[in-house]
């Protein structure tokens, strides 16, 4: 095998490829939608670095049969979009918009007509504003919310699509939106962030059982952002900053959701930033209960040193300062974006999940992907390389490993980033819309041709 071939995969594995409704779809006012968290955040000054949104994005709202045309012509088995939530219940609760849930039908139908598994995320960070004014994720009714509009979804599509994933990356949606503020809504707090995080697996817990209540059979999983922190010296101080690193990334969430406890030392490390009392009896039982899949998302290794906390005093931390600092590794080659390239960190994260969970559910690489900030809209070669490696590297871990996708089918709205960063298998020209499938999409469909022809 070499940097440009697929290992060959088991039979049945999935191959396929990911998106999320605010990055392409655009369309934000059409229809009946509300406004989510994104359209607000984006129309704060300085917060997307080119000034951009997604208002009109990949256009997919209307260009849809386009991104079904390029999964087809792939060979895709199946296909990971998101559900935007403010397009089925526009103000986060009462009334449900059906042209929303018109789009997301007409979407689910033709994947099906061609043989294409959707694999349905329902919040991929889109939060209605209407509940952000209410106090978004700090507002545990906002996870209640969150049920009611999961039971919806999967009542309305239940019937064709048959996998389901709860949250997308919770760490993003409260630590980067509530923490650091560099995601919407672009709060920079410690008590509030942390009880986000809580609220959004309570929020999953809840929505496990509506869209198993909705559609019996139905297969529930939750994706996770996963990146090993590893010490960038072997100085006792770097260490234990890896280990607060972890905590915070990672384990925070790994340990409720497949251990059913948060992990030993978390508490501590953020005792005098909360008090940690919006944690309720019985929440742990809810948010661990078994799934039936795992979504890991894997981009990058953190390599972590001790730092000085920003804020001396633990009542003024928000909860990302926990004195630590992200640095670069020499020798270790970086993506256009700096994040530094290593397959290994994938093989680590799946076999480290194996060892400390023993009931570990099957496994999905929902997300994996790599950006190159210069517009070439053909040949892609790192994007080749890339995909191989850490494929092998995923396979090398010994997991019950069920499918990879790839991140993404088309370049998109790179959230703060705006449009530099291109991700995508196919070009996207903004703002006609136009997709032009790069080297690595044709490099795939070919790989994916032999993987068929060699498990048949
Ligand atoms: C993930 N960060 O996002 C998301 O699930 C995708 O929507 C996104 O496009 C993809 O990875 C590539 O970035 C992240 O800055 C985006 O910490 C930004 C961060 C982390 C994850």
């Amino acid at each position: 095998m070499t940097d440009s071939e697929l290992p060959r995969m088991p039979a049945g594995f999935l191959w396929g490829a990911a998106t999320a409704a605010y990055q392409i779809e655009g369309a934000v006012a059409e229809d009946g939608r509300g406004d989510s968290i994104w359209d607000t955040f984006s129309r704060r000054s300085g917060a997307v670095a080119d000034g951009s949104s997604g208002a009109v994005a990949c256009d997919s709202y209307h260009r849809w049969r386009d991104d079904v045309d390029l999964l087809d012509g792939l060979g895709a088995g199946a296909y990971r979009f998101s559900i935007a939530w403010p397009r089925i219940v526009p103000s986060g609760d009462g009334e449900v918009n059906k042209p929303g849930l018109d789009y997301y039908d007409r979407l689910v139908d033709a994947l099906c007509e061609r043989g294409i598994r959707p694999f349905v995320t329902l919040y991929h960070w889109d939060l209605p504003q209407a509940l952000e004014d209410r106090g978004g994720w700090r507002a545990r009714d906002t996870a209640e919310r969150f049920a009611e509009y999961a039971s919806v979804a999967a009542g309305r599509l239940g019937d064709r699509v048959g996998d389901w994933i709860t949250l997308n990356e919770p760490y993003c949606s409260s630590i980067v939106g509530y923490a650091e503020g560099r995601h919407a809504p672009g709060a920079t707090e410690g008590h509030g962030a942390l009880a986000a995080a809580h609220h959004l697996l309570v929020g999953h817990g809840l929505a496990v059982a509506a869209v198993r209540a909705a559609c019996p059979g139905a297969r529930v999983g939750i994706t996770l952002n996963l990146s090993p922190a590893v010490p960038a010296t072997s100085s006792e101080a770097d260490r234990d900053a890896a280990r607060r690193m972890d905590l915070l990334v990672n384990r925070q969430f790994t340990d409720p959701v497949l251990g059913g406890a948060y992990p030993d030392g978390f508490d501590r490390l953020y005792a005098g930033v909360s008090d940690l009392s919006f944690r309720r009896a019985g929440d742990l039982a809810l948010i661990g209960a078994p799934l039936d899949f795992l979504g890991v998302n894997y981009y990058y290794r953190i390599h972590a040193a001790a730092a000085p906390y920003e804020q001396p005093d633990p009542a003024l931390r928000t909860a990302c300062d926990i004195g630590v600092r992200s640095v670069p590794r020499e020798g270790v080659p970086v993506t256009d974006l700096g994040w530094p390239i290593e397959p290994r960190g994938l093989t680590d994260t799946l076999t480290g999940l194996a060892g400390r969970f023993p009931g570990l559910p099957p496994i999905y690489v929902t997300e994996n992907g790599v950006a190159e900030v210069r517009e070439d809209p053909g040949a892609d070669p790192d994007r080749i390389r890339f995909i191989a490696t850490h494929v092998a590297a995923a396979a090398e871990a010994g997991v019950d490993l069920r499918g990879y996708f790839y991140w993404s089918l088309i370049d998109n709205f790179e959230w703060a980033r705006g449009y530099g960063p291109r991700f995508g298998l196919a070009h996207v020209d903004y703002p006609t819309g136009n997709r032009t499938p790069r080297a690595s999409y044709h490099w795939l469909r070919d790989q994916l041709a032999r993987q068929h022809a060699t498990t048949v």
